[in-house]
């Protein structure tokens, strides 16, 4: 590979493109073999990993427990992407496009899939995290959807090009830093108006967007990041990370289904994290 490249007529997969996830990714759907997935006892079977997609979902039923909301039991399995576990056949069935996370709601028989509508879904179920009122509710559904929309900048655009990409490229970084750091902008500006994401309460918008954001603007992104994007400047989101990261329950699901030293790799009731 080199950096002048003229493209083919017709694209074809380089197995072997030297990028850290060359061995994983691929472009077909689908199965690659047959893989149940285990049942446990609770309503909420979630197959996932503690990437930030992962933590959104994670939290919420963290959250939920703690508001008192027993029902909101669940059991998380860990879904090694790494090794090609979401292409195994019961995660596709439960989840077609074969990425973590993905839940299986038992008492609704129900499959979601997509980690900001597995937000909405449980939001919904439980009555929580989600304003009741028309305005307020469609001002942190904005947020929301504005999270799915940019967070693949971060992640597939900036952090695949800055840290996972088999050399660095000037272009692509260039590109996607300069997004990165206009997203970070917009969220500055929504929190020099308001305490949380959408208004002056925790909701959803603030629990999809802090795995993202959150954890980036506290140096916990791709390694030299927040240097060199500068994120000790925005002031407003560094005041708003804190204050979600000090939150209990965010602590608990940031290490379920986890990869690093403090990781609860399954989780099937509190105390496997207490
Ligand atoms: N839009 C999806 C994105 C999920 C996603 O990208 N998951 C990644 C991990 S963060 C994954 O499973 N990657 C495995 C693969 O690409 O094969 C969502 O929000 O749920």
């Amino acid at each position: 590979m080199s950096n002048e490249y003229t493209p083919p007529k017709v694209w074809t997969w380089d197995k072997d493109n030297g990028g850290e996830w060359a061995s994983t990714n691929r472009p077909i759907a689908g199965a690659t073999h047959d893989a149940d997935l285990p049942r446990g006892e609770h309503p909420h079977q979630l197959h996932s990993l503690a990437t930030p997609n992962g933590q959104k979902v994670t939290i919420m039923f963290e959250e939920l427990l703690a508001a008192g909301e027993t029902g909101a039991e669940y059991d998380a399995y860990r879904i090694d992407i790494s090794k090609g576990d979401q292409f195994g056949s019961g995660f596709v069935e439960i989840n077609p496009n074969s990425k973590i996370p993905a839940l299986f709601d038992v008492e609704n028989d129900v499959r979601v899939f997509e980690s900001g509508h597995i937000l909405l879904y449980l939001a919904e179920k439980f009555g929580r995290f989600l304003p009741k009122d028309l305005k307020h509710r469609t001002e942190v559904k904005n947020w929301l959807f504005w999270l799915q929309g940019s967070a693949p900048y971060l992640g597939g655009g900036f952090g695949h090009f800055f840290a996972y990409a088999p050399f660095k490229m000037e272009y692509p970084i260039n590109r996607f830093a300069m997004e990165v750091k206009r997203e970070l902008d917009v969220l500055d500006r929504e929190l020099a108006e308001h305490e949380y994401l959408g208004g002056d309460e925790y909701t959803i918008a603030d629990m999809a967007t802090f795995p993202w954001y959150g954890n980036l603007v506290l140096g916990r992104g791709y390694p030299d990041a927040d240097v060199f994007l500068d994120v000790a400047s925005y002031k407003n989101l560094q005041r708003w990370a804190k204050a979600i990261d000090a939150r209990e329950a965010v602590q608990r699901g940031r290490r379920v289904n986890g990869y690093k030293e403090d990781a609860v790799i399954e989780r099937h009731s509190a105390s496997d994290i207490d």
